[in-house]
């Protein structure tokens, strides 16, 4: 499959991991918009959220546990998630990701 996410799942293509298990990997943003700025990343090819079966669903807890091992790990307490679904959304990558980014102070979105 031609998706940039897929082949740094197969290490095809070299990434900067500091988390893996069975279903996600964590690496960090190759255009980071803060120190830091890691990508959390479903093993699964699946694009977007709806597409996302109940079985895939069950597996997303996870996420939180990543989150806090992570913040734990590198010591982040303050951060923020972003999760781009679809081209209007901003989404470059159509891989199903989560944004962690720290660092610096943001302002509101929008
Ligand atoms: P999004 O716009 O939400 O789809 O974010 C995609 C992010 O993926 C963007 O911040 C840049 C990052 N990215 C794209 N290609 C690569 C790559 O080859 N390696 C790494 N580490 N990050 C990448």
């Amino acid at each position: 499959m031609d998706c940039v996410f897929c082949k740094i799942i197969r290490n095809e293509i070299p990434s900067e991991k500091v988390y893996e298990d069975e279903d996600f990997i964590v690496i960090k943003d190759i255009k980071p918009v803060a120190p830091i700025h890691l990508l959390i990343i479903y093993k699964k090819h699946v694009e977007k959220i709806h597409e996302l079966s109940e079985d895939d669903q069950r597996r997303f807890w996870k996420i939180f546990y990543i989150i806090k091992e992570l913040s734990d790990k590198l010591g982040f307490k303050e951060y923020r998630i972003v999760q781009n679904n679809g081209k209007n959304a901003g989404q470059e990558v159509p891989h199903i990701h989560f944004h962690v980014i720290s660092g610096r102070k943001f302002g509101g979105i929008g």
